[in-house]
């Protein structure tokens, strides 16, 4: 449980949550802190499994960010520069984390031109796999695909309309072919297809029955939990651009 609780809070942090109440989260240049598990941390990424595209390039501006409750930066940021003089601004175009405090990366989010949240993958059981894709569309969640077996390929896809669950397929006998179509109103199931045979054809639709209501509740609690988390991360999120420092003036 302590373990499943520094994982919580470590995540918490690399959303923002805990950092901004309690003014943790502050930038830090220490890198080669020693770590929880005895490892060092490489400003180059070699060694953390970083997805972020920031090596070797001199246009891009790297900082790496300590969250409350880690000994090392476990957040790394990488911005690029946009403008000149005094109308320079950061843009931030990659952030990724390390939220179980592992020394290994599992968040990365990447950005578009204007700041906005692009594309994220996770490796949510932190087995060193990514098995979470989410693609988000003017900033907001778009498609969540997720790999339930551990064979690196999605088997879950759940579509969002302006930020609203509508559709989640599962191909639930893993054979790339998803077999279960649900759709949803107002965070609510409302019917549900199978395809029995698995030839690619809805043969039953579902509605109103009551194991296609319990699941929908079931659904919606999970979404709105989802839903809370993503909103505590957007809001503690760089907000895509800010002010640019000179080095020399920080
Ligand atoms: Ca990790
Ligand atoms: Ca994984
Ligand atoms: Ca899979
Ligand atoms: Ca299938």
């Amino acid at each position: 449980m302590a373990g499943t609780r520094v994982a919580l809070l470590a995540g918490l942090v690399a959303l923002g949550a805990v950092a901004v109440a309690c003014g943790g989260d502050s930038d830090s240049r220490q890198a080669k802190a020693p770590t929880k598990t005895g490892r060092a941390v490489d400003p180059t990424g070699s060694d953390d499994q970083s997805r972020c595209d920031f090596k070797g390039r001199n246009d891009r501006e790297v900082r790496e960010s300590t969250g409350f409750g880690s000994f090392q930066p476990n957040i790394r940021r990488v911005y690029k520069i946009v403008g000149e003089g005094v109308d320079a601004r950061r843009v931030v175009q990659c952030r990724e984390v390390d939220s179980n405090l592992d020394g290994m990366k599992d968040v990365v989010r990447i950005y578009d031109d204007k700041g906005e949240a692009f594309k994220e993958q996770a490796d949510a059981d932190f087995n060193g796999q990514v098995d979470t894709w989410i693609t988000f569309a003017s900033g907001r969640m778009a498609k969540v695909e997720l790999d339930k077996n551990g064979d690196g390929k999605p088997d879950q896809f759940k579509h969002y309309i302006r930020g609203k669950l509508r559709r989640i397929e599962r191909d639930s006998n893993f054979d790339g072919k998803p077999d279960v179509w649900e759709i949803y109103a107002g965070g609510v199931l409302e019917r549900m297809g199978v395809d029995l045979d698995h030839d690619g054809h809805v043969d039953r639709w579902d509605r109103d029955q009551v194991a296609v209501r319990m699941a929908a509740e079931r659904e919606r609690k999970l979404e709105e939990e989802a839903e809370a988390k993503k909103k505590a991360k957007a809001e503690a999120a760089d907000g895509g651009t800010d002010a640019y420092v000179s080095p020399r003036n920080r």
